[in-house]
Protein backbone atom coordinates (compact mmCIF):
# COMPACT_ATOMS: atom_id res chain seq x y z
CA UNK A 1 0.00 0.00 0.00
CA UNK A 2 1.46 3.31 -0.57
CA UNK A 3 1.20 5.83 1.14
CA UNK A 4 0.46 10.12 0.84
CA UNK A 5 3.58 10.81 -0.83
CA UNK A 6 3.88 7.56 -3.08
CA UNK A 7 5.87 6.10 -0.01
CA UNK A 8 5.81 2.36 1.11
CA UNK A 9 3.81 2.14 4.19
CA UNK A 10 5.44 0.49 7.37
CA UNK A 11 3.53 -1.06 9.96
CA UNK A 12 4.14 -3.48 12.95
CA UNK A 13 1.18 -5.18 13.71
CA UNK A 14 -1.00 -5.34 10.50
CA UNK A 15 -0.34 -6.11 6.90
CA UNK A 16 -1.96 -4.37 4.26
CA UNK A 17 -2.50 -4.85 0.31
CA UNK A 18 -4.24 -4.63 -2.64
CA UNK A 19 -6.05 -6.54 -5.05
CA UNK A 20 -7.23 -4.51 -7.67
CA UNK A 21 -9.83 -1.78 -6.43
CA UNK A 22 -10.44 -3.65 -2.83
CA UNK A 23 -7.60 -2.56 -0.27
CA UNK A 24 -7.33 -5.98 2.17
CA UNK A 25 -5.22 -5.14 5.69
CA UNK A 26 -4.97 -8.02 7.81
CA UNK A 27 -4.49 -8.05 11.63
CA UNK A 28 -1.08 -9.42 12.51
CA UNK A 29 -0.26 -10.65 15.89
CA UNK A 30 -0.62 -14.46 15.18
CA UNK A 31 1.55 -15.36 18.49
CA UNK A 32 -1.36 -13.68 20.74
CA UNK A 33 -4.13 -14.38 18.44
CA UNK A 34 -4.04 -10.62 17.17
CA UNK A 35 -4.92 -9.33 21.02
CA UNK A 36 -5.48 -5.56 20.42
CA UNK A 37 -3.10 -3.38 21.44
CA UNK A 38 -2.68 0.06 21.17
CA UNK A 39 -0.44 0.52 18.60
CA UNK A 40 -2.26 -2.10 16.38
CA UNK A 41 -5.51 -0.17 16.84
CA UNK A 42 -3.72 2.99 16.14
CA UNK A 43 -2.21 1.29 12.79
CA UNK A 44 -5.38 0.13 11.61
CA UNK A 45 -7.31 3.30 11.96
CA UNK A 46 -4.22 5.13 9.90
CA UNK A 47 -4.50 2.17 7.40
CA UNK A 48 -8.27 2.28 7.07
CA UNK A 49 -8.06 6.11 6.46
CA UNK A 50 -5.33 6.15 4.13
CA UNK A 51 -7.14 3.66 2.23
CA UNK A 52 -10.74 5.96 2.53
CA UNK A 53 -8.57 8.86 1.28
CA UNK A 54 -7.38 7.02 -1.72
CA UNK A 55 -10.18 6.71 -5.00
CA UNK A 56 -8.33 3.91 -6.31
CA UNK A 57 -9.73 1.70 -3.31
CA UNK A 58 -13.16 1.14 -3.37
CA UNK A 59 -13.91 -1.33 -0.82
CA UNK A 60 -11.95 -2.40 2.44
CA UNK A 61 -11.59 -6.30 3.15
CA UNK A 62 -10.60 -6.46 7.16
CA UNK A 63 -8.99 -10.09 8.07
CA UNK A 64 -7.25 -12.17 10.73
CA UNK A 65 -5.50 -15.23 10.20
CA UNK A 66 -7.31 -18.50 10.42
CA UNK A 67 -7.15 -19.19 14.03
CA UNK A 68 -8.21 -15.82 15.22
CA UNK A 69 -9.54 -12.54 13.42
CA UNK A 70 -8.75 -11.15 17.44
CA UNK A 71 -9.09 -12.64 20.47
CA UNK A 72 -9.92 -8.80 22.03
CA UNK A 73 -8.25 -5.59 23.55
CA UNK A 74 -4.44 -6.98 24.88
CA UNK A 75 -5.78 -7.83 28.23
CA UNK A 76 -1.31 -7.61 29.46
CA UNK A 77 -0.99 -4.20 28.55
CA UNK A 78 -4.96 -3.22 30.62
CA UNK A 79 -4.36 -5.65 33.56
CA UNK A 80 -2.65 -2.81 34.98
CA UNK A 81 -4.78 0.14 34.15
CA UNK A 82 -6.51 1.76 36.23
CA UNK A 83 -10.15 4.33 35.86
CA UNK A 84 -8.06 7.48 34.88
CA UNK A 85 -5.31 6.45 33.48
CA UNK A 86 -7.55 4.58 31.09
CA UNK A 87 -9.15 8.08 30.39
CA UNK A 88 -6.36 10.53 30.11
CA UNK A 89 -5.08 7.80 27.30
CA UNK A 90 -8.35 8.31 25.65
CA UNK A 91 -8.42 5.22 23.13
CA UNK A 92 -12.27 5.65 22.53
CA UNK A 93 -11.54 8.87 20.29
CA UNK A 94 -9.26 6.67 18.04
CA UNK A 95 -11.11 3.75 18.34
CA UNK A 96 -14.74 5.86 17.39
CA UNK A 97 -12.58 6.62 14.10
CA UNK A 98 -13.43 3.23 12.57
CA UNK A 99 -17.42 4.07 12.61
CA UNK A 100 -16.61 7.08 10.43
CA UNK A 101 -15.11 5.24 7.27
CA UNK A 102 -16.82 6.29 4.19
CA UNK A 103 -16.30 3.41 2.54
CA UNK A 104 -17.61 -0.22 2.80
CA UNK A 105 -15.27 -2.78 5.30
CA UNK A 106 -15.94 -6.55 4.61
CA UNK A 107 -14.83 -8.49 7.50
CA UNK A 108 -13.29 -12.24 6.47
CA UNK A 109 -13.47 -13.62 10.26
CA UNK A 110 -12.20 -17.22 11.18
CA UNK A 111 -11.40 -18.61 14.97
CA UNK A 112 -11.68 -16.32 17.54
CA UNK A 113 -13.87 -13.45 17.35
CA UNK A 114 -13.85 -12.26 21.10
CA UNK A 115 -14.34 -8.99 23.13
CA UNK A 116 -12.64 -6.30 21.46
CA UNK A 117 -12.02 -8.61 18.11
CA UNK A 118 -16.10 -8.75 18.01
CA UNK A 119 -16.63 -4.91 18.53
CA UNK A 120 -14.03 -4.49 15.36
CA UNK A 121 -16.29 -7.44 13.51
CA UNK A 122 -19.73 -5.17 14.32
CA UNK A 123 -17.94 -2.01 13.08
CA UNK A 124 -17.77 -3.66 9.76
CA UNK A 125 -20.60 -3.96 6.87
CA UNK A 126 -20.77 -7.31 5.39
CA UNK A 127 -19.22 -10.01 7.41
CA UNK A 128 -17.79 -13.40 5.84
CA UNK A 129 -16.91 -16.02 8.74
CA UNK A 130 -14.98 -19.74 8.07
CA UNK A 131 -17.01 -22.32 9.60
CA UNK A 132 -14.92 -22.32 12.47
CA UNK A 133 -15.47 -19.19 13.68
CA UNK A 134 -16.45 -18.10 17.30
CA UNK A 135 -17.79 -15.19 18.53
CA UNK A 136 -18.30 -13.93 21.78
CA UNK A 137 -17.74 -11.05 24.65
CA UNK A 138 -15.90 -12.83 27.60
CA UNK A 139 -15.33 -9.17 29.09
CA UNK A 140 -17.65 -10.38 32.09
CA UNK A 141 -14.94 -13.56 32.75
CA UNK A 142 -12.04 -10.68 33.09
CA UNK A 143 -14.40 -8.87 35.96
CA UNK A 144 -15.17 -5.95 33.83
CA UNK A 145 -18.03 -5.63 30.37
CA UNK A 146 -17.68 -4.27 26.74
CA UNK A 147 -16.54 -0.92 26.47
CA UNK A 148 -16.06 -0.18 22.40
CA UNK A 149 -19.86 -0.76 21.84
CA UNK A 150 -20.39 -4.36 22.97
CA UNK A 151 -23.52 -4.18 25.01
CA UNK A 152 -25.22 -2.06 22.20
CA UNK A 153 -23.98 -3.19 18.71
CA UNK A 154 -24.48 -6.97 19.73
CA UNK A 155 -28.38 -6.23 21.16
CA UNK A 156 -29.32 -3.98 18.20
CA UNK A 157 -28.00 -6.92 16.10
CA UNK A 158 -28.89 -10.16 17.64
CA UNK A 159 -31.97 -9.09 19.80
CA UNK A 160 -32.22 -8.99 23.56
CA UNK A 161 -32.63 -12.11 24.81
CA UNK A 162 -29.25 -13.56 22.64
CA UNK A 163 -27.28 -10.92 23.66
CA UNK A 164 -28.21 -10.59 27.59
CA UNK A 165 -26.52 -14.46 27.12
CA UNK A 166 -23.68 -13.95 25.40
CA UNK A 167 -22.89 -10.77 27.33
CA UNK A 168 -23.41 -12.23 30.81
CA UNK A 169 -22.59 -15.87 30.16
CA UNK A 170 -19.40 -14.86 28.49
CA UNK A 171 -19.75 -17.93 26.05
CA UNK A 172 -19.10 -17.60 22.56
CA UNK A 173 -21.64 -18.99 19.79
CA UNK A 174 -20.46 -20.60 16.79
CA UNK A 175 -20.30 -19.67 13.04
CA UNK A 176 -23.43 -21.57 12.61
CA UNK A 177 -25.47 -19.49 15.30
CA UNK A 178 -24.18 -16.45 14.59
CA UNK A 179 -25.54 -16.86 11.06
CA UNK A 180 -29.02 -17.74 12.55
CA UNK A 181 -28.78 -14.00 14.50
CA UNK A 182 -27.62 -11.86 11.46
CA UNK A 183 -24.37 -11.57 13.19
CA UNK A 184 -22.19 -12.63 10.01
CA UNK A 185 -23.55 -12.75 6.53
CA UNK A 186 -22.23 -16.14 5.20
CA UNK A 187 -20.30 -19.07 6.09
CA UNK A 188 -18.17 -20.69 4.39
CA UNK A 189 -15.42 -23.46 4.95
CA UNK A 190 -12.02 -21.62 6.21
CA UNK A 191 -10.07 -22.63 3.08
CA UNK A 192 -12.70 -19.91 1.47
CA UNK A 193 -13.54 -17.45 3.77
CA UNK A 194 -11.07 -14.41 2.88
CA UNK A 195 -11.52 -14.99 -1.42
CA UNK A 196 -15.14 -15.12 -0.50
CA UNK A 197 -14.67 -12.01 0.94
CA UNK A 198 -12.58 -10.68 -2.25
CA UNK A 199 -14.96 -11.47 -4.27
CA UNK A 200 -17.76 -9.91 -3.04
CA UNK A 201 -15.12 -7.19 -2.30
CA UNK A 202 -14.90 -6.68 -5.88
CA UNK A 203 -18.85 -6.93 -6.81
CA UNK A 204 -19.33 -3.94 -4.77
CA UNK A 205 -16.03 -1.81 -6.07
CA UNK A 206 -17.50 -1.90 -9.63
CA UNK A 207 -20.88 -0.10 -8.30
CA UNK A 208 -20.95 3.52 -8.46
CA UNK A 209 -18.74 4.96 -5.74
CA UNK A 210 -20.81 8.20 -4.76
CA UNK A 211 -23.93 5.68 -4.07
CA UNK A 212 -21.78 3.04 -2.52
CA UNK A 213 -20.85 5.78 0.19
CA UNK A 214 -24.45 6.98 0.78
CA UNK A 215 -25.90 3.69 0.67
CA UNK A 216 -23.41 2.76 3.63
CA UNK A 217 -24.64 6.20 5.41
CA UNK A 218 -27.63 5.67 5.38
CA UNK A 219 -28.01 2.47 6.48
CA UNK A 220 -25.90 3.51 9.06
CA UNK A 221 -28.38 6.12 10.20
CA UNK A 222 -31.22 3.78 10.50
CA UNK A 223 -28.84 2.63 13.23
CA UNK A 224 -28.74 5.24 14.83
CA UNK A 225 -31.72 7.51 14.39
CA UNK A 226 -35.72 7.17 14.43
CA UNK A 227 -37.45 6.04 11.42
CA UNK A 228 -38.53 9.53 10.39
CA UNK A 229 -35.18 11.20 10.50
CA UNK A 230 -33.12 8.07 8.49
CA UNK A 231 -35.84 8.44 5.65
CA UNK A 232 -35.54 12.46 5.50
CA UNK A 233 -31.70 11.67 5.27
CA UNK A 234 -32.08 8.77 2.70
CA UNK A 235 -34.05 11.36 0.22
CA UNK A 236 -31.37 13.77 0.54
CA UNK A 237 -29.46 11.45 -0.61
CA UNK A 238 -31.59 10.17 -3.47
CA UNK A 239 -32.00 13.80 -4.45
CA UNK A 240 -27.94 14.33 -4.28
CA UNK A 241 -27.02 11.40 -6.61
CA UNK A 242 -28.99 12.78 -9.34
CA UNK A 243 -26.08 15.79 -9.43
CA UNK A 244 -23.71 12.65 -10.08
CA UNK A 245 -22.07 12.23 -13.68
CA UNK A 246 -22.83 8.29 -12.53
CA UNK A 247 -26.42 8.93 -12.34
CA UNK A 248 -26.54 9.58 -16.17
CA UNK A 249 -24.27 6.90 -17.29
CA UNK A 250 -26.15 4.07 -15.10
CA UNK A 251 -29.58 5.63 -16.65
CA UNK A 252 -28.34 5.99 -19.97
CA UNK A 253 -26.32 2.81 -20.61
CA UNK A 254 -29.48 0.98 -19.14
CA UNK A 255 -31.33 2.95 -21.98
CA UNK A 256 -28.74 2.11 -24.54
CA UNK A 257 -28.53 -1.77 -23.42
CA UNK A 258 -24.65 -1.49 -22.80
CA UNK A 259 -22.67 -1.87 -19.64
CA UNK A 260 -22.18 1.12 -17.59
CA UNK A 261 -18.54 2.99 -16.70
CA UNK A 262 -18.98 4.67 -13.42
CA UNK A 263 -16.33 7.15 -12.38
CA UNK A 264 -17.38 8.51 -8.74
CA UNK A 265 -18.62 11.75 -9.89
N1 LIG B 1 -4.80 -10.41 25.25
C1 LIG B 1 -3.51 -10.77 25.38
N2 LIG B 1 -3.03 -11.99 25.05
C2 LIG B 1 -3.91 -12.91 24.59
C3 LIG B 1 -5.28 -12.61 24.43
C4 LIG B 1 -5.73 -11.29 24.78
N3 LIG B 1 -7.00 -10.90 24.62
N4 LIG B 1 -5.90 -13.72 23.97
C5 LIG B 1 -4.95 -14.66 23.82
N5 LIG B 1 -3.75 -14.18 24.19
C6 LIG B 1 -2.45 -14.88 24.20
C7 LIG B 1 -2.35 -15.90 25.33
O1 LIG B 1 -1.97 -15.26 26.53
C8 LIG B 1 -1.28 -16.82 24.79
O2 LIG B 1 -0.03 -16.19 24.95
P1 LIG B 1 1.26 -17.06 25.49
O3 LIG B 1 0.81 -17.70 26.75
O4 LIG B 1 1.49 -18.07 24.38
O5 LIG B 1 2.34 -16.04 25.61
C9 LIG B 1 -1.57 -16.84 23.29
O6 LIG B 1 -2.35 -15.67 23.02
C10 LIG B 1 -2.39 -18.05 22.87
O7 LIG B 1 -3.53 -18.10 23.69
P2 LIG B 1 -3.94 -19.40 24.54
O8 LIG B 1 -2.74 -20.21 24.90
O9 LIG B 1 -4.81 -18.94 25.66
O10 LIG B 1 -4.78 -20.20 23.45
P3 LIG B 1 -6.00 -21.16 23.68
O11 LIG B 1 -6.28 -21.74 22.35
O12 LIG B 1 -5.75 -22.10 24.83
O13 LIG B 1 -7.21 -20.22 24.13
C11 LIG B 1 -8.66 -18.27 23.97
C12 LIG B 1 -7.71 -19.29 23.24
C13 LIG B 1 -9.07 -17.21 22.96
C14 LIG B 1 -9.89 -19.03 24.47
C15 LIG B 1 -7.91 -17.66 25.17
O14 LIG B 1 -6.65 -17.20 24.74
C16 LIG B 1 -8.65 -16.52 25.79
O15 LIG B 1 -9.58 -16.72 26.56
N6 LIG B 1 -8.23 -15.27 25.49
C17 LIG B 1 -8.80 -14.10 26.10
C18 LIG B 1 -10.11 -13.75 25.42
C19 LIG B 1 -10.74 -12.53 26.07
O16 LIG B 1 -11.04 -12.53 27.29
N7 LIG B 1 -11.00 -11.47 25.28
C20 LIG B 1 -11.60 -10.25 25.78
C21 LIG B 1 -10.51 -9.31 26.22
S1 LIG B 1 -11.20 -7.76 26.87
C22 LIG B 1 -11.36 -0.61 23.96
C23 LIG B 1 -11.65 -1.42 22.90
C24 LIG B 1 -11.92 -2.76 23.13
C25 LIG B 1 -11.85 -3.29 24.38
C26 LIG B 1 -11.55 -2.47 25.46
C27 LIG B 1 -11.29 -1.14 25.26
N8 LIG B 1 -11.05 0.77 23.80
C28 LIG B 1 -11.13 1.39 22.48
C29 LIG B 1 -10.66 1.60 24.88
C30 LIG B 1 -12.06 -4.71 24.54
C31 LIG B 1 -11.79 -5.43 25.64
C32 LIG B 1 -11.55 -6.88 25.49
O17 LIG B 1 -11.58 -7.41 24.40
Amino acid sequence: MEGKRGEQMDYEFIRVARDQAVGIITLHRPEVLNALNLKLVDELVEALENMDRDDSVRTIVLTGNEKAFAAGADIDEMADETAISMLLKDQFTVWDRIATINKPIIAAVSGYVLGGGCELMMNCDIVIASETTKIGQPEINLGVMPGAGGTQRLTKMVGKVKAMEMLLTGSPISAEEALRYGLVNKVVPVEMYLQEAVTLAKKIAAKPPLAVRLIKKSVLKAIDNPLSEGLAYERNCFYLLFASEDQTEGMRAFVEKRKPKFTGR
